[in-house]
């Protein structure tokens, strides 16, 4: 799928490993401190899409697929899918060819969409990086396919993050020379051939930002479907033009203000007002970036606060916001692991629960995206913006003229009092009747102008005009 036709999806994000298991047991063990495999399986993700698309999730993204390094090293086993040895041949563990094939039909036949993550930096060994046999690994089974061995120890030099090795003396993560015609072609070729053989409609590209611009041009174009990057750094004038040789890059710069906001009732709400504009006037284009409030390399939200309101807000602002929504999978649990391996909570432990708190605000959230964008198709170019802010709440304005969302975060947390916001600057005019979805309370824009918006518990609120409710699944 084309770039326009992935910025109206959301995305649930999983480690095919921990998602869901064959037999569709909810007890099966999984320590994550071990780092070993639990038994996750593309099987059971397809089983249990209904969990997913009951979040109004309309694609999903899943870890690696190529065949891993085997057995145990000094961190566990290869269970999340990043220390790729054969990139030709699938990870048996997660099933068979056809088993991803039947679970990227079965998303097409809901009208849903798979995204894979891949990799291209580098390959995984068990042990030191003077210590590879280069012959194991299929394609680039002789040194020359690689950069020299010396690992990155210096992030403020752009060479070594990109030429250097990731990993370290326990794991090596053997770094390709993408600077070679030799490696481009293997990687071109085997992109393209992917994305066909299992109907892959987006790609997530690991650890973008260690190789060299100029090759994800021909990356991403070989790949022919949209591509997000991951570029980890929080800093847009870094990340932002990473966008310039891929279609999105996931959202790191909006991430630590976020985060920073909604992880005590102290945390700024300036910063992110902020942020909202800078990435927006720095990247190219803010509706084709992926917004995340959590991953598998970063501590759970929970893990810094337990606050059921302020997890709230800050998945509010993931799913209203610009760019594509993406949740990890575990977040509508409020699974609250620090970080890895202890963020990689086996999903099927929470039984699937449907009735917990963030599924059902998550849901809402995907669910008047979803409806305002079938209103009116300007909506999801629209970008964003701040029309709000004191030191507990924001304000923000998505969409064209009278369908607009109006989304009102807090970071006052779960034990707030019941009050009245008089909120300026929502492009609403007076006597229009809105619905806050999230309450499904009727306000209406009073004579100045102001929405009353009815706060309480600190929870988020979402508004949208009454009229053009009709007929969605919001359930208001
Ligand atoms: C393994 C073990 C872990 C153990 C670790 C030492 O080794 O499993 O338990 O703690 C995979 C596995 C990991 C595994 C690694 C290494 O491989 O999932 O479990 O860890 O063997 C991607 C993936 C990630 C994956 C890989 C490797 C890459 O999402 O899951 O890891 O294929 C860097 C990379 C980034 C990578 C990330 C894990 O490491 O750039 O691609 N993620 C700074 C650097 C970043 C760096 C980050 C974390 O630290 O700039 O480049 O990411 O190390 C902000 C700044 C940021 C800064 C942060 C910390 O602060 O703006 O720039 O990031 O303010
Ligand atoms: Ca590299």
């Amino acid at each position: 799928a084309t770039p326009a036709q992935w910025r109206s999806q959301s995305i649930y994000f999983m480690l095919t490993d921990r998602f869901a298991r064959t037999d569709g047991s909810t007890t099966a063990p999984c320590d994550t401190s071990k780092r070993e495999y639990c038994g996750g399986t593309w099987k059971g993700i397809e089983d249990h899409l209904d969990y997913i698309q009951g979040m109004g999730f309309t694609a999903i993204w899943i870890t690696p697929v190529t065949h891993q390094l085997q057995g145990d090293t000094g961190y566990g086993t290869a269970y999340h899918g990043y220390w790729q040895q054969h990139i030709y041949e699938l990870n048996s563990n997660y099933g068979t060819a056809d088993d991803l094939k039947s679970l990227a039909s079965a998303l097409h036949k809901r009208g849903m969409y798979l995204m894979v993550d891949v990799v291209a930096n580098h390959m995984g060994y068990d042990g030191a990086g003077n210590t590879v046999d280069y012959s194991v690994f299929d394609a680039f089974n002789s040194q020359s396919y690689f950069h020299p061995y010396c690992l990155i120890t210096n992030y403020d030099d752009q060479t070594e993050v990109e030429e250097c090795w990731l990993g370290d003396t326990t794991v090596s993560l053997p770094d390709l020379d993408t600077e070679s015609s030799a490696v481009q072609n293997i990687w071109y070729n085997w992109v393209g051939s992917l994305v066909s053989n299992y109907s892959i409609d987006g790609l997530r590209i690991d650890t973008a930002k260690h190789v060299q611009k100029d090759f994800w041009t021909g990356y991403n174009s070989a790949a022919g479907v949209y591509c997000v990057g991951e570029v980890f750094d929080g800093d847009p004038s870094y990340t932002c033009p990473y966008q310039e040789v891929m279609d999105g890059v996931l959202n790191y710069p909006m991430y630590y203000p976020l985060l920073r906001a909604f992880d005590s009732t102290s945390g700024s709400i300036s910063d992110l007002y902020k942020m909202i504009n800078t990435v927006k006037s720095t990247c190219k284009d803010s509706t084709l970036l992926g917004t995340f409030l959590e991953n598998h390399d970063n501590p759970r939200f929970a893990s810094y606060t337990q606050d059921m309101s302020l997890a709230k807000n800050a998945a509010a602002f993931t799913v209203m916001a610009d760019g594509i929504p993406i949740i990890y999978a575990g977040q509508e649990q409020h699974y609250d692991g620090g970080a890895d391996p202890a963020n990689r909570e086996a999903v099927w432990l929470s039984g699937y629960n449907t009735d917990a708190e963030l599924y059902k605000l998550i849901a809402k959230a995907n669910a008047i995206r979803s409806h305002a964008i079938a209103k009116n198709s300007g909506y999801i170019t629209y970008k964003n913006y701040p029309i709000y802010q004191d030191t507990n709440t924001l304000a923000m304005r998505k969409g064209l003229n009278g369908s607009q969302t109006i989304t009102v975060l807090s970071n006052k947390g779960a034990s707030s009092n019941t009050y009245t916001l008089p909120l300026s600057g929502t492009g609403y005019a007076a006597g229009t009747k809105l619905t806050e979805v999230i309450t499904c309370a009727n306000v209406t824009v009073d004579a100045s102008g102001k929405v009353p918006v009815p706060m309480a518990g600190g929870e988020p609120r979402i508004l949208y005009p009454s009229s053009l409710l009709v007929g969605s699944v919001v359930g208001c």
